[in-house]
């Protein structure tokens, strides 16, 4: 059982830069022993030191074994009118041996249902570069397909046509389209793999019964109970199956080692805890992903650890409740969530109207994510000058030249195409 949550009688957020408590960020290139981190072998002999510290406070423990099957149920070269292959897949996570021998196979295991878009001159000796990224709705709202089919997994009940209750209509087919334009990414020669991130684990508090967890149950009944995982945790381990699957299914035409996990607000978290932890996310794209995602926490400005521990019990760690109103005692913040990720690319993408995410903080970790790249000889952040920014952009305006990219985008928080173009821009840079 959780201990509960801190609740604040009437949570109001702060939005005033004046009334940010003083804080000091941790030095990301600080060592466990105080000892001062300065060149590249010394940071990747130390990262797993800051890699478990989020494991261990922030986002808790998932198996590193993995086991999947995986089976392709569609193959459609005509999507598109011919310009894309269009896959459907079934990816199976089988539940773990205790001795890594033979997994019990009386277990069912838990079915993810891909969706795959391949520019059709793609082939296993010619491979694209693909995004792979949660979905929040299911496959058959991204795209007005009447033959994707709709997942069977809970969805939340948003009182429309899209689901009765929490069982997922007809009727949402393509609703989220605006949010994943496919064809345009097809276009510019990229595949785009996405899955309902409910398929891995439902997203509401249900004592961990269900999804990866209910999978995993009795390893994590092992663990000690404040660093048992939350469902960040089950997400991420979700996408590192589905890339398990990209990598042992060639023929897709998708190059394995040219993945960029891209996801929004709190699949935003998710594909930078991903991009931690794997290191085979080739690109690591955070959209509006704020608190407990790329927004420095110590701000407490918008959304604050306490505000989202109690509305979302589920996500992290029970740990992570130890620093609701106490961010400064939290051992990490969100510039080393991107440090683990160098020297890959990471973008962060914010939005004017998003405040509860914090643009501003989340502009801030990028700068102070950037000393780690510099270790590896890449600029992190920076402007047009090659210097660190101490401005954020103008809305619409991007710093998009470093490893490390940032763009302002005007308006609400969303995951649009101009977002996508963003990305798109970083990935063929780094690509070139
Ligand atoms: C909000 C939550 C944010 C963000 C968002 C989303 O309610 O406070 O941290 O994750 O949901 O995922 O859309």
């Amino acid at each position: 059982t959780k201990p509960a949550p801190t609740k604040s009688a009437k949570f109001v957020p702060n939005y005033d830069e004046s009334k940010i408590p003083e804080f000091t960020l941790p030095d990301p290139l600080i060592d466990a022993n105080g000892e001062r981190i300065d060149t590249r072998n010394d940071w990747e002999s130390r990262r797993r030191e800051t890699l478990l510290k989020f494991e261990h406070h922030v986002f808790g423990s998932m198996p590193t074994q993995r086991r999947i099957h995986t089976e392709i149920v569609r193959r459609d070269p005509t999507w598109n009118h011919g310009k894309t292959t269009r896959y459907e897949l079934t990816v199976t996570l089988l539940p773990l041996s205790e001795s890594n021998e033979q997994p019990d196979t009386n277990q069912p295991g838990l079915d993810l249902m891909v969706l795959i878009d391949v520019p059709s001159s793609a082939s296993a000796d010619n491979p694209v570069p693909a995004f792979l990224g949660l979905n929040f709705q299911g496959n058959h709202t991204v795209t007005d397909d009447p033959l994707v089919r709709i997942s069977p997994s809970w969805v939340r009940d948003r009182r429309d046509a899209t689901s009765r209750g929490n069982t997922p209509l007809d009727a949402g087919r393509g609703v989220a389209s605006d949010r994943w334009p496919l064809s345009m990414i097809n276009d510019r020669g990229y595949a785009v793999a996405t899955l309902y991130y409910g398929d891995i684990d439902p997203d509401f508090d249900d004592g961990f019964q269900n999804g990866v967890h209910g999978l995993f149950a009795d390893w994590i009944e092992r663990l000690p109970a404040d660093i048992r995982p939350g469902s960040i945790a089950g997400w991420t381990y979700g996408l590192q199956c589905v890339l398990d699957a990209i990598v042992q299914t060639p023929a897709l035409g998708i190059d394995a080692d040219q993945v960029a996990v891209i996801g929004h607000s709190r699949l935003g978290k998710t594909s930078l805890w991903a991009g931690a932890v794997d290191p085979r996310f080739a690109v690591i794209i955070s959209n509006n992903s704020g608190c407990g995602g790329v927004a420095l926490s110590r701000r407490a400005i918008g959304e604050t650890v306490g505000r989202i521990n109690t509305s979302f019990p589920h996500w992290f760690c029970d740990r992570f409740n130890d620093y609701n109103e106490n961010e400064n005692a939290l051992p990490v913040d969100s510039h080393q969530l991107i440090a683990l990720a160098a020297p890959r690319p990471v973008a962060i993408g914010s939005a004017t109207e998003d405040t509860w995410a914090d643009p501003k903080g989340e502009f801030l970790a990028g700068v102070h994510a950037s000393p780690v790249y510099q270790l590896f000889d890449k600029p992190g952040l920076v402007d047009a000058n090659g210097q660190s920014p101490t401005l954020m952009p103008a809305p619409n305006e991007a710093y998009p030249d470093g490893t490390i990219t940032y763009h302002l985008r005007d308006g609400k928080h969303d995951l649009t195409e101009h977002d996508w173009k963003r990305y798109l821009d970083l990935f063929d840079r780094v690509r070139d």
